[in-house]
């Protein structure tokens, strides 16, 4: 059988643009919270051949692939020059995490990625690995990403090479493609993931949503979503966490929680995007829930349904670590409209969207969990007589109108 490096490549570069050009299909949810799309918008297989292929018939003759990249997942968000712009974690197949920028003209298809990825500084101490990047446009005039960073555990024994400390790393840029490494954050966790840089100055100061935790995978005695100020970016030190949203017995969030995105300002409150994790026979389970803060008082939860807002679906249940949702990035346009980017089982990225009106409705209407089965109950019939009230009161044709979706 004879090879055609040529013919390879042509298929190969087809197979490419048709995935990027391809449509998305909207798919209403029956909660009528959000709206679901058909196709992921962000793949491994979304990675440009370049980055992945040597495109040389003289050293690339059978035109293999001699880079893998696995999974792409765990995206920030930011409006950017009038395109929806992801800064995903891009996984390649020797486990190591970077970021890359991708952007779509809509916000739910057509993704590309730029040319190269980025190249993000190193501190006097490398990371190992790099990873989850929360994009916050401060009012300081610089867009922050916020990241995981994870070196091996100094105090590890030579037998054990797995434990790992997890840190929160700090970089700015003014044009998503030139970065400026700050030093890590410091706060008195052993360990950090998931921190958020909240984009107006509190006091006067910079303030961050932490989840401080015990070891690399446990958040232990971290006890939730904390909240803390430091004086500076450029060394930046939180000396007091206050606890804003406690993992709790018996919900979603037993296990940990930890923040998504930046939050939205909304004329509501604080409008926040979550992860929460339980444990189960299958293993942990990641979903998504929301909830409000005041717009003053940043540590005061004004509004929490009780539950999950989103949970894998479908194919997004299965991938390298199943059974995951995990969100770090949204985008709320100025006509109220939200788009919410969300990883699945950490190997793809999909998008949500619904509104700011729809959402709120959602955090201040949806009854809080009160923690046991009983008083679940009683919301479901709290709603039950709410609704017999409506149905033996006839509604005048005129009142059955409209909202702003
Ligand atoms: O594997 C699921 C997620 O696990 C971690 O999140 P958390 O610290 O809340 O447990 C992160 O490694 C995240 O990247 C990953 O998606």
């Amino acid at each position: 059988m004879t090879f055609s490096f040529d013919h390879r490549l042509r298929t190969l570069t087809a197979n490419y643009q048709a995935l990027l050009m391809r449509p998305n299909a909207a798919q209403e949810s029956s909660n009528g919270l959000y709206t679901r799309y058909r196709y992921p918008v962000l793949t491994a297989a979304h990675a440009p051949l370049t980055w992945r292929y040597d495109l040389n018939p003289d050293s690339n003759p059978y035109l293999l692939e001699r880079i893998g990249v696995n999974a792409v997942f765990n995206a920030g968000a930011i409006k950017w020059q009038g395109r929806y712009v992801l800064v995903a974690r891009v996984e390649g197949a020797d486990r190591k995490s970077f970021f890359a920028v991708a952007e779509s003209p809509n916000g739910v298809d057509n993704f590309r990625f730029w040319e190269t990825p980025i190249h993000l500084p190193e501190t006097a101490e490398p990371d190992t690995n790099v990873y989850d990047m929360r994009l916050t446009a401060h009012e300081d005039g610089w867009v922050y990403g916020l990241f995981c960073t994870e070196r091996r555990d100094p105090a590890a024994s030579p037998a054990d090479q797995s434990a790992a400390v997890a840190s929160c790393g700090i970089a700015r840029t003014k044009d998503l493609v030139t970065w400026e490494r700050l030093p890590d954050l410091k706060t008195r966790s052993a360990q950090q993931r998931n921190v958020v840089l909240h984009p107006e100055f509190v006091q006067g100061q910079y303030a961050f949503y932490t989840r401080p935790q015990d070891g690399f995978i446990e958040a232990g005695s971290g006890g939730g979503i904390g909240f803390g100020l430091a004086a500076s970016i450029e060394l930046a030190e939180v000396t007091e966490e206050v606890l804003l949203d406690p993992k709790q017995y018996h919900t979603v969030y037993e296990v940990k929680n930890g923040l998504g995105p930046a939050p939205l300002k909304t004329e509501q409150g604080w409008l926040h995007l979550a992860h929460g994790v339980r444990n189960t026979a299958a293993g942990l389970r990641y979903v998504l829930y929301l909830f409000l803060t005041d717009l003053h008082d940043l540590t005061r939860v004004t509004h929490k349904p009780a539950g999950y807002f989103l949970a894998p679906e479908g194919e997004e249940r299965v991938g390298d670590v199943s059974n995951v949702v995990f969100s770090n990035g949204w985008i709320a346009d100025a006509d109220g409209r939200v788009f919410i980017y969300y990883a699945s089982s950490d190997t793809r990225m999909h998008v949500a969207t619904s509104t700011v009106a729809k959402l709120l409705d959602y955090v201040q209407h949806t009854p809080a969990d009160n923690f046991t089965s009983a008083s679940s109950v009683r919301a479901i019939q709290n709603l039950i007589d709410h609704n017999q009230a409506v149905v033996s009161t006839p509604v005048p044709s005129h009142a059955a109108g409209t909202v702003h979706a």
